[in-house]
C-alpha cells in the first residue's frame, strides 16, 4: 500500500506540475475530459476494488472457531473494565479481571460480551478487533506465536473513561500457564503480618465486600472487579495505575479523580493508616 500510493502521489503531483506550468491555451477539453474521467473515476474504482478484494479475504480465517478442545475464555466489557472468565474443561469457571493470561502455540477462543454498552476488543500485536455487543456473544480465535507481554485496549467509544480500558495480556510457556491458572483458582489466603490482617479486616467493615469478591473471604461481590488475585496484577484499574502499594492508595482514596465516572464511590475520608493497611493487604493478595 505504501509502494502503490507513493507511485499514485507522484502521478497527481506530476500532472498537478505540468498542468500549471502549461500555458492554459495549450490545454485540450477532450483530454481533460478523458483524464478526469479516466484518472478520477474509473482507475480509483478498479484500484479500491481490488484492494476490496485483498482485505475481505482473510476475514473468514480471522472469524473460524479455534480447533474443538481449545482454550476458552469469556471477557465482558464492563464500564470500563474487564472481566475475564476462564472455562477450565473440569469444575467452576476461574473469574478474573483485566488481564488476560495465554499459553504459547496453543489456540484460544474468545467469547466477548458486554453488559451495558458497545465495547471493542482489541490485542494488536496478537489479532483482529471484534466489536462487544450488548446481548449478543461475538467470537475471536487466535493463537500467540510468542511470549511476552502485550496491551490489549477498548477500541469503541464507550463513555467517559473509554480511554483509561486496556489491560494487560501475557503470554507463557505452557507448564507457566498451566501453574498460573492453577493458582487463580485457588482461594486468597489470609494475611499473617498484622498491618495486612489490619488490611482485611477495614476492607471487610468498609464494605468494599459488596462490590468486590475475594474467594476464601465472606466478601463476594460481583458490582466489581474479583480481587482474590489483585496483588499479582501487573496493573489496577484496568491498566490505569502500575500496581504498588502507593498506587492503591491513590486508587482508593481518588477513584474519581483518577478515572473519570468511575463506577466505584471513593474513599478518600478514611484516615491515611487505613487507606495503607487495605493497600497493603490488596497488594499481598498474590
Ligand atoms: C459500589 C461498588 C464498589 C465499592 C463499594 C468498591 N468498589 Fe472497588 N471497584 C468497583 C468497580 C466498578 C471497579 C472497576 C473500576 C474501573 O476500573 O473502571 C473497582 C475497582 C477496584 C480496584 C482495581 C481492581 C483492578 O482489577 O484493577 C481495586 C483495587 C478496588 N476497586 C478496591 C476497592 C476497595 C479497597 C474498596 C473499599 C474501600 C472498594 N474497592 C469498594 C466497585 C466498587
Ligand atoms: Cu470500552
Amino acid at each position: 500500500m505504501t509502494i502503490s500510493g507513493t507511485v499514485i502521489w507522484i502521478a497527481v503531483i506530476a500532472l498537478a506540475v505540468w498542468a500549471v506550468r502549461t500555458p492554459s491555451e495549450a490545454h485540450n477539453q477532450r483530454r481533460a475530459s478523458l483524464l478526469i474521467i479516466g484518472g478520477g473515476a474509473i482507475v480509483p474504482t478498479i484500484l479500491l476494488a481490488a484492494l476490496l478484494v485483498y482485505g475481505l479475504a482473510p476475514i473468514p480465517t480471522l472469524l473460524a472457531p479455534a480447533p474443538e478442545g481449545s482454550l476458552k475464555i469469556a471477557v465482558a466489557g464492563e464500564q470500563w473494565w474487564w472481566r475475564v472468565r476462564y472455562q477450565v474443561s473440569a469444575g467452576e469457571p476461574v473469574i478474573l479481571a483485566n488481564e488476560i493470561r495465554l499459553p504459547v502455540g496453543e489456540p484460544v477462543e474468545f467469547h466477548l460480551e458486554s453488559p451495558d454498552v458497545i465495547h471493542s476488543f482489541w490485542i494488536p500485536s496478537l489479532g483482529g478487533k471484534i466489536d462487544m455487543i450488548p446481548g449478543r456473544v461475538t467470537r475471536l480465535a487466535l493463537t500467540p506465536t510468542k511470549t511476552g507481554v502485550f496491551r490489549g485496549a477498548c477500541a469503541e467509544y464507550c463513555g467517559t473513561s473509554h480511554a483509561l480500558m486496556s489491560f494487560d495480556v501475557v503470554v507463557h510457556e505452557k507448564e507457566d500457564f498451566a501453574r498460573w491458572l492453577a493458582h487463580q483458582s485457588a482461594p486468597a489466603q489470609s494475611p499473617s503480618a498484622p498491618l495486612a490482617a489490619r488490611g482485611e479486616e477495614l476492607f471487610l467493615a468498609n464494605g468494599c465486600g459488596a462490590c468486590h469478591m475475594v474467594r476464601g473471604t465472606p466478601a463476594n461481590g460481583v458490582v466489581g472487579p474479583d480481587l482474590t488475585h489483585v496483588g499479582g496484577r501487573l496493573s489496577i484499574g484496568a491498566g490505569t495505575l502500575p500496581n504498588d502499594v502507593d498506587a492503591l492508595i491513590q486508587w482508593i482514596a481518588r477513584t474519581e479523580h483518577t478515572k473519570p465516572g468511575v463506577l466505584m464511590p471513593q474513599f478518600g475520608m478514611l484516615p491515611k493508616e487505613e487507606l495503607q493497611a487495605m493497600a497493603v493487604y490488596l497488594k499481598g493478595l498474590k
